[in-house]
């Protein structure tokens, strides 16, 4: 079956997790993605959290399925000699590097135009170009904080906190993807290659405008309607964390279930949606709430919301989480277990979808990683095991024109 993009040529220049999640992702949907390391190291996560002694550590496994890895030291003369033929070869070049590199590399944007006018060059940074931090080194959390992503998660009594998504790394890759994308398409239409880029600081803004939402509506207003805050706390001048409250125009909280005093995730996350009102109070046995003015509207329940989820859970009480979730659905109210990751890897459902998927490595053997999220109805997405370090080296070399004894040269002078 043809893959989407396989006529699409990628230089992977990346590293750790922005850069990889994206191409991986392109991997996926069929492009030849060739990951260009390091000789000797190679990325660093693939010696990072190692779980297996000199085994590529999951880090790299889950980030890195359906590349080729050529190994090459483009310091060097011959290295350099190598990736210009690539450039010359390729569709796209992806690069993760620390600000400025690859210009120190000697591949300035117009060196790179010169040796592929058709060629889009995708970069991750931690901050746009020209942004007053452009200079700084950024990893997950440090773009969370820089987003406003860590300021509006938590608890209004703790720290500002970030998520456990990757909101910084995975979230900007898949930014940048649809930037390539995009400017794949333009390719077709004028012929002419670009720059695209996504810094990790503006992929999380974009994640954050419902904050930045509230942030408009507390100057306006001086107080949020929906957050815990209201109307018993106080307000200040800056959007506040708001814990578990539901982000949108309906209430919402995580809830204990049976077995929470020893499971730490027997909880389920449940919402009152307006105009499921009845439906839930008939679900948790209260039908005269659907009457009582007290109840009756958003406006009447809010001033007293807290009380209401603590009378919920005082049904949960003797349900599990996926008991809870069993009767709610009967009765439409949107709801869900909160799963632990153990419970993510063995979900029968994720593994039938291929969201979940087992693969199969060379020196690791089997393995879970997460397959596209991503589904459609003409293409079949085969998630494939990540790569050794410098397994398709001769491979990739051969396919540029150099023979056998070239490749000897350039192993000796460990270009590769
Ligand atoms: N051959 C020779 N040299 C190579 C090479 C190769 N194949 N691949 C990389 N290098 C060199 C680069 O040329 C660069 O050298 P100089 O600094 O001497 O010019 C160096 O390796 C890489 O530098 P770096 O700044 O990218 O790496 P770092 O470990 O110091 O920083 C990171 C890592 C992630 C903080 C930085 O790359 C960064 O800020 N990237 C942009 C933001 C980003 O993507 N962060 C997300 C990471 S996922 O959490």
């Amino acid at each position: 079956m043809t893959k989407a993009l396989d006529d699409i040529k990628i230089i992977d220049f990346t590293h750790v997790q922005a850069g990889p999640a994206c191409t991986q992702m392109l991997a996926w949907f069929g492009a030849d993605v060739i990951k260009v390391e390091r000789p000797g190291s190679g990325d660093v996560t693939r010696s990072q959290l190692r779980d297996i002694p000199d085994v590529d550590a999951l880090y790299f496994t889950q980030l890195n399925g359906n590349k080729r890895s050529l190994t090459l030291d483009t310091k060097t003369a011959a290295g350099k000699e190598v990736l210009e033929k690539l450039i010359k070869v390729s569709d796209v070049m992806v690069e993760n590097f620390g600000p400025g590199a690859l210009d120190r590399m000697g591949f300035t944007w117009e060196r790179i135009l010169e040796l592929n006018p058709k060629m889009i060059l995708a970069s991750v940074k931690g901050f746009s170009d020209g942004h007053h931090y452009e200079d700084l080194k950024v990893y997950e959390n440090v773009a969370q904080c820089a987003g406003g992503a860590a300021s509006t998660t938590g608890f209004w009594d703790g720290p500002p906190t970030v998520s456990a998504a990757a909101l910084g790394d995975s979230n900007t890759g898949m930014h940048l993807a649809i930037g390539i994308l995009t400017a794949l398409r333009q390719r077709d239409k004028t012929g002419k290659g670009q720059k695209v880029a996504c810094s990790m600081q503006d992929a999380v803004i974009n994640l954050c405008r419902v904050k930045l939402r509230d942030q408009l509506r507390l100057d306006r207003l001086g107080y949020l309607e929906e957050y815990p805050q209201y109307p018993h706390g106080t307000f200040t001048d800056v959007v506040p964390r708001g814990g578990n409250a539901g982000g949108g125009g309906q209430p919402g909280w995580v809830l204990k279930c049976k077995g929470w005093e020893t499971d730490p995730n027997a909880y389920i996350y449940f919402t009152i949606q307006g105009h499921a009102w009845g439906p839930i109070c008939d679900a948790i046995g209260k039908p005269e709430w659907k009457t009582d003015p007290l109840y009756m509207t958003p406006k009447a329940r809010q001033p007293h919301i807290t009380e209401i989820f603590a009378t919920i859970e005082d049904w949960l009480k003797d349900k599990t989480k996926f008991e809870a979730v069993d009767i709610l659905r009967k009765f439409d109210i949107p709801c869900a277990p909160v799963h632990s990751m153990k419970e993510i890897a063995n979900d029968p459902s994720l593994r039938a979808s291929g969201t979940i998927v087992e693969v199969d490595h060379k020196a690791r053997g089997k393995y879970l990683t997460v397959g596209s999220p991503i589904k459609f109805s003409d293409m079949k997405v085969e998630v494939k095991p990540s790569p050794l370090l410098g397994e398709h080296t001769d491979e990739v070399l051969a396919e540029l024109g150099y023979n056998s004894d070239n490749i000897a040269t350039l192993h000796a002078l460990k270009a590769v």
